[in-house]
């Protein structure tokens, strides 16, 4: 069976047999960032589970990290932005999370853990549970952008907040829900500020957004409707008659605890909290979509040509053609990446090969043999100065052409084997 953490070593070997030849390509340098955040999240404890409150200004991230924790930690307010650096409170030991807070970059300020013997019972479901407020994805604040772009990659579960007003934010469906569907295991969209919206309306505004999300490829994505602050309007009853009705566009399981506007969302975060595989889950989703990509990377077998042609050219003094063609056979079969390398190696002692091709010359025109009159002495004669020339130029082309190429093949090959 093939764990996260068997995916990530074989992640972690494609990246080392592609450096020092593809490290430029950006797919390369975000592999790398996957593989790095990969090992990370697995090294801190497994029990917790890291989910994100994000969303556009003034949805109601703040206000509903408060109706979870029940205390107002973080501040909700009228001017826009509020946030502007995240928060955290973890349902369980606050020491025990401290490394994994610090790697998130959560300041020590801005840490708080829900751990009281007077709740115990109520918020068991939600142990393990780290649940961050960020700042908001459509700041006039460039830093806080960055922020949450920085943060999204490194949660396990994201709650999207919406609000009726801007659920279909063109930035929110395209800029992020996309993305993170791919990237991750748990992404739930959140309906909130419902109170504010007549009980007909609600439906209608919950199909409108969940077509967008289906539209957008998210149709397994859970959508629930919320209130941070007050309760979620009952939904107008459907009349009973011999046609099914269609069923509604959010979620409608209900937790038993807790602030009643967000009950749904709870109950749909206590399984995968309780599984304690969010983390381990979001790296398998995260390096198997990494690996997906990295697989352009990869084709058919390469095949290093013979040196005799390259070697015909030196002789003829045709450096740069001879180049030139050898390359192009050895990269001939290969994806445009490797393809690319392997002219940077064909090419990466050019500079030298005049020079050198004409030191080899005149060795072999110093050491030539003495000529002896004998009968046929002259071809001999010819015949070794040629093999001598022969020999010298076929080292000059191994040490400056074909072994700089070699090992590129060579390293194509081990990333292939790497992925097979
Ligand atoms: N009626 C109603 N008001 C809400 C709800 N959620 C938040 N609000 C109000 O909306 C305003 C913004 O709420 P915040 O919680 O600060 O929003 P935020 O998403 O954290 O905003 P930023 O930190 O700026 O990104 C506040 O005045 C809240 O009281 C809700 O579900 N219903
Ligand atoms: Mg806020």
């Amino acid at each position: 069976m093939s764990t996260p953490a068997s995916k990530l070593d074989i992640l972690q070997g494609f990246l080392d047999a592609t450096s020092g030849h593809l490290d430029d390509r950006p797919l390369i340098t975000q592999a790398r960032a996957v593989a790095e955040r990969a090992a990370d999240r697995l090294r801190f404890p497994q029990h917790f589970t890291t989910i994100a409150l994000a969303g556009t200004t003034g949805s109601g991230k703040s206000s509903m990290f408060n109706a979870f924790t029940t205390i107002d930690r973080s501040p909700a307010g009228i001017l826009r932005p509020t946030t502007s650096e995240p928060y955290a409170c973890v349902w369980g030991s606050l020491a025990q999370a401290d490394e994994l807070l610090d790697w998130l970059g959560v300041s020590p300020r801005r840490r708080f853990t829900r751990e009281s013997p007077l709740d115990a019972n109520d918020e068991a479901t939600l142990r393990g549970m780290i649940l961050l407020d960020l700042p908001d994805v459509d700041s006039v604040e460039p830093k806080h952008r960055v922020e949450v772009d920085r943060l999204l990659h490194l949660v396990d579960v994201v709650v999207w907040i919406c609000d009726p007003q801007k659920y279909a934010d063109q930035l929110v469906h395209e800029g992020y829900l996309r993305q993170l569907a791919g990237q991750r295991s748990g992404l739930i969209v959140a309906l909130n500020q419902t109170d504010k919206l007549l009980p007909a309306h609600l439906p209608k505004v919950g199909a409108d957004l969940r077509q967008l999300l289906d539209e957008g490829g998210l149709a397994n994505v859970p959508l629930v409707a919320t209130s941070a602050t007050d309760r979620v309007p009952e939904l107008p009853a459907t009349k009973r008659g011999p046609i099914k009705p269609k069923p509604g566009p959010f979620s409608t399981e209900k937790a038993a605890n807790g602030h009643p506007g967000v009950a749904t969302l709870r109950a749909l975060l206590e399984p995968i909290i309780a599984s304690g595989t969010a983390g381990a889950d979001t790296v398998d989703r995260d390096v198997s979509a990494t690996l997906n990509e990295l697989s352009v990377l990869i084709g058919p077998p390469g095949a290093q040509p013979a040196s005799g042609p390259l070697v015909d050219r030196f002789l003829k003094n045709e450096i740069d053609l001879g180049v030139r063609e050898y390359a192009s056979a050895a990269a001939a079969e290969l994806p445009e990446a490797w393809q690319e390398a392997v002219l940077r190696a064909a090419d990466s002692r050019i500079g030298e090969l005049p020079d050198v091709v004409n030191q080899a010359m005149e060795v072999v025109a110093a050491n030539r043999p003495r000529r002896v009159w004998l009968p046929g002495g002259k071809r001999r004669y010819e015949a070794r100065t040629d093999a001598l020339l022969q020999q010298e130029i076929e080292r000059v082309a191994l040490r400056y052409v074909v072994e700089p190429v070699r090992r590129v093949l060579a390293s194509y090959e081990r990333a292939r084997r790497s992925l097979a």
